[in-house]
């Protein structure tokens, strides 16, 4: 039979139909930047995914810029979850609001990873960090808040600042509210009225770090160096890997990950966020169940990005190498504060610094449209590195289109 088909065909058209016809069909839960990068590392990966579909409620959302189907619908959206698992072979996500029940009911459908049990262990914030506690992994104390005399006297019993957060549904800096002074009570539980909420210790970190983990199918785990991330107004703003800290600390900090890993027992790769406090103790910070913003810069640092290893994971397969080749500096592209609409990207031609503009219509403010990577491949030392992000993020302008 395939003698025949050779002989009908030209030789390389059968080749790419085999691998068509091997190839799993990926679900994305969400189609963002985060979709978009993993539709682009799919695509390298013919033999193992034949094409991805996403879920994901913007029209043209950056992964069906760059190949990706797309439903068209909310994240939370039953049927369209259902649509989404009948497509395909395996699901995964990019944001962690999909509806963890719906995606629990449909386990014997389609594989999911990771796991929606896990999914829902992570996605509920005081959830997470009781799971973390009970398995003995360092964390700031915390307690769940259903009224405001609940806060008042977890604030006596912390001290301030505290933060008080939502529990579920938040990402990039948004449902977290620093209290420093008891007056701000009102206005923090008027800000989440109705929400589900939790209040933490304000920690006193001397930075906030980041390893990327990964866990495959198989159980095997591998985690990145780790990271250095800088926030400001919450949303991280620059990543710098290494992270300048002492061999014990990353040490420390890469053993708490793989332990991490091994009591979730989910499949795929992880953003585990921690704080290194004034006494170098590693607390973990939030846990993300997927790619991770301080995980772009192995897309030109590392021997594997992070967005090939996730496949890797969810698909079982042999889990890439996780070594830094270069040290590299990633520095977040944010939506001017003062500005919603449609933009002009910018355009970045300087050796060794990779601009990746996420394809968003839109710019709003603080949104996250886009990343550069600054590689220091003539090892002249994060110093210089740092200049040069400088520099860079003076010249970057987003302006109307
Ligand atoms: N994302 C998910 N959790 C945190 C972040 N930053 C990414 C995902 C998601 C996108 O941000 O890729 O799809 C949504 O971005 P926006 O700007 O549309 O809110």
């Amino acid at each position: 039979m395939a003698f025949l088909i050779v002989s009908i065909f030209p030789k390389l058209f059968v080749i790419d139909m085999f691998f068509f016809i091997m190839g799993k069909i990926l679900g994305v839960i969400g189609g963002g930047q985060l979709g978009m990068m993993l539709t682009e590392a799919a695509s390298n990966m013919k033999s193992e995914i034949s094409n991805v579909i996403v879920l994901d409620p913007t029209i043209n959302c950056p992964a069906s810029k760059v190949g990706a189907e797309q439903i068209v619908a909310d994240f939370k959206d039953a049927s369209a979850i259902k649509e989404l698992a009948e497509k395909c072979d395996v699901i995964t996500y990019e944001i962690e609001s999909g509806d963890s029940q719906v995606l629990k009911s449909l386990e014997e459908t389609c594989e999911i990873n990771p796991s929606p049990e896990t999914l829902e262990t992570i996605q509920d914030k005081l959830i997470q960090k009781k799971f973390l506690t009970k398995n003995c992994i360092p964390v700031a104390e915390f307690r769940e808040i259903t009224s405001r005399e609940e806060l008042e006297s977890k604030i006596n019993e912390f001290g301030l600042p505290v933060l008080l957060k939502t529990r579920t549904g938040a990402y990039d800096g948004r449902g977290n509210f620093k209290i420093s002074a008891l007056d701000q009570v009102p206005e923090a539980l008027q800000v989440f009225e109705g929400q589900s909420l939790m209040v933490e210790k304000f920690v006193d970190f001397k930075m906030e770090v980041s390893v990327i983990a990964s866990r495959s199918t198989s159980g095997e785990i591998r985690t990145y160096p780790l990271v250095e991330n800088i926030h400001k107004d919450n949303i991280l703003n620059m990543t710098i890997a290494p992270a300048r800290v002492n061999e014990t600390i990353s040490k420390n900090a890469e053993e708490i990950a793989h332990k991490t890993m091994e009591v979730l027992h989910g499949a795929g790769v992880f953003g585990i966020e921690m704080f290194v406090t004034i006494n170098d103790q590693i607390l973990i910070n939030e846990i993300a169940p997927r790619v991770h913003n301080s995980g772009h810069h192995t897309l030109q640092s590392s021997k594997t990005s992070q967005f090939e290893q996730h496949l890797r994971a969810i698909l079982g397969l042999e889990l890439g190498s996780t070594e830094l080749v270069h040290n590299t500096i990633m520095y977040n592209i944010l939506g001017p504060k003062d500005f919603t609409g449609i933009y002009k990207p910018p355009s970045i031609d300087l050796e060794n610094t990779f601009l990746k503009m996420y394809g968003k219509m839109e710019s709003k403010p603080q949104r996250k449209i886009g990343h550069v990577n600054l590689v220091d491949k003539n090892n002249l030392g994060m110093e210089n590195l740092l200049e040069r992000v400088n520099i860079l993020s003076d010249s970057i302008k987003i302006i109307p289109a």
